[in-house]
C-alpha cells in the first residue's frame, strides 16, 4: 500500500500531534522533515502545500493535502473508527475532550508559535516570559477544567484526543522552562502520555536532523 506522506517539523507541537495519531491509527506514512528555521515553510513549494505556510501537512496516498492538525486528527479518526479511538461514545465526553484540544490548539499554541514570537522580539528572555504567560494561562484553565474528571489521562484511563494536544504542548512549556509544579495533574498526564509506545514513536526526539 502507497503510505501517507507527513510533512513535519520534528520540535513542532502540531506536527507530533498527528505523528501520534498517525502511530495510534498504525498508517503507514513516510516523514518529510520541512525545517522551520531556515524558512523552509515559506517557499513557493511548501505554500503550494498549505498556503498558510505551516506545518504539519499530511499528504493522502490518493494526494489530497490536509492542513490544521485538529481537523486532520477528526479526519482520521472518523475514517479509521475501528481499534482505538481518540473520542468518547457520548456526546457530553466527546464535549469535554474537544473543548479541552481546543483550549490547547487554539488558547495557548498559536500564541508561542515562532512566527509570533519573531513579530514580538529576538531577545531570548522576552520571548520566554510571553511564551511562559501565554502557556501558563493556559494550562491553569486546563488543570482547572480538567482535574475532576482526569485519570491517568485528560478524560479518566483512556487517551483521548485531548491528551495529543495536551502533551506536545507541556514539551514546549519545559522547553520554555515554565514551572509545572503548580500543574499536578497536567504533569501526571504528560507522564502517562510519554509511557505509551505510540507517543515515543511520535516524540520529537526521534527525528531530530542528525549532526
Ligand atoms: N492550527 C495549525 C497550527 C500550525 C502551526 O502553527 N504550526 C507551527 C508548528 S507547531 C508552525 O508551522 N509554525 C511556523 C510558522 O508558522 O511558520 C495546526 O494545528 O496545524
Amino acid at each position: 500500500v502507497k503510505p501517507y506522506r507527513l510533512y513535519h517539523y520534528w520540535r513542532s507541537s502540531c506536527s507530533w500531534r498527528v505523528r501520534w495519531a498517525l502511530e495510534i491509527k498504525k498508517l503507514p506514512v513516510e516523514y518529510v522533515h520541512v525545517n522551520l528555521l531556515d524558512d523552509e515553510t515559506d517557499r513557493p513549494e511548501h505554500r503550494a502545500r498549505n498556503p498558510m505556510g505551516t506545518l504539519p501537512v499530511l499528504e493522502t496516498p490518493w494526494g489530497a493535502l490536509l492542513t490544521e492538525s485538529l481537523p486532520i486528527l477528526e479526519w482520521l479518526e472518523e475514517r479509521y473508527p475501528s481499534g482505538v479511538s481518540l473520542l468518547p461514545q457520548n456526546s457530553d465526553d466527546r464535549f469535554h475532550v474537544r473543548r479541552l484540544a481546543e483550549l490547547v490548539n487554539s488558547g495557548i499554541q498559536p500564541i508561542q508559535n515562532l512566527t509570533v514570537l519573531d513579530r514580538i522580539s529576538f531577545d531570548p528572555q522576552i520571548r520566554k516570559e510571553w511564551s511562559q504567560h501565554f502557556i501558563r494561562q493556559g494550562f491553569v484553565a486546563y488543570e482547572s477544567l480538567c482535574a475532576s474528571r482526569s485519570g491517568r489521562f485528560s478524560l479518566g484511563e483512556t487517551l483521548t484526543l485531548a491528551d495529543l494536544f495536551l502533551v506536545p504542548q507541556v514539551y514546549n512549556a519545559i522547553r520554555f522552562e515554565l514551572d509545572l509544579s503548580s500543574f499536578p495533574v497536567i504533569e501526571r498526564i504528560w507522564k502517562n502520555g510519554l509511557a505509551t509506545p505510540e507517543c515515543l514513536r511520535a516524540h520529537p526526539d526521534r527525528f531530530a536532523p542528525q549532526g
